[in-house]
């Protein structure tokens, strides 16, 4: 059975963290923007509800996922945010992009948060086409921006 993290009581051993002090960096691809802004949402709206302040998220847009890296690197070498969280859906197509995109984003994120040792949270979607997407961004499967940004939360509280 899949699993997934909706609250922060979920599979939780970390520790409480204060989220009306932390600054949070959301990095949004505009590739397939009807889902990368329902992500936005999920992941702004919970944010909100776990006690960030507003002025302490900052929406940044990039092109395409394949962009996510660096726009993460530029936001995470920023020493006043705390974490990263970065949208984007990848719909696998006849391309090989598809690929090419996924693995460079994957690795490309990690990277990052090695190197600033800061969270910097995948939340792109891979989905075989645009309706499984919308399903994971507010749809069925609920919202991986949801997921993305309680992921932040919880890494800050490790
Ligand atoms: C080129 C491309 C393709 C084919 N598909 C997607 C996609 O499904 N999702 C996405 O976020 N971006 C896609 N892109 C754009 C690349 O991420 C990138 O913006 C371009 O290759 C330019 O570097």
């Amino acid at each position: 059975m899949a699993t997934s993290l909706k609250n922060l009581s979920d599979y939780s051993q970390t520790n409480m963290v204060d989220v009306s002090t932390k600054k949070f960096a959301i990095v949004v691809a505009e590739w397939n923007a009807e889902v990368t802004e329902a992500l936005f949402n999920g992941a702004y709206q919970t944010l909100l509800k776990e006690g960030a302040k507003e002025e302490n998220i900052i929406r940044k847009n990039v092109p395409g996922s394949f962009e996510l890296t660096l726009g993460a690197q530029w936001m995470a070498q920023n020493n006043t945010i705390d974490a990263v969280i970065c949208l984007g859906c990848v719909i696998q197509g006849e391309t090989r992009h598809f690929d090419f995109i996924c693995n460079a984003v994957a690795h490309g994120l990690t990277d990052v948060g090695m190197k600033y040792n800061k969270p910097v949270i995948f939340g792109v979607l891979t989905p075989n086409n645009q309706e499984q997407a919308l399903d994971r961004a507010g749809g069925k499967h609920g919202n991986k921006g949801d997921e993305a940004a309680i992921t932040a939360i919880k890494m800050l509280g490790f």
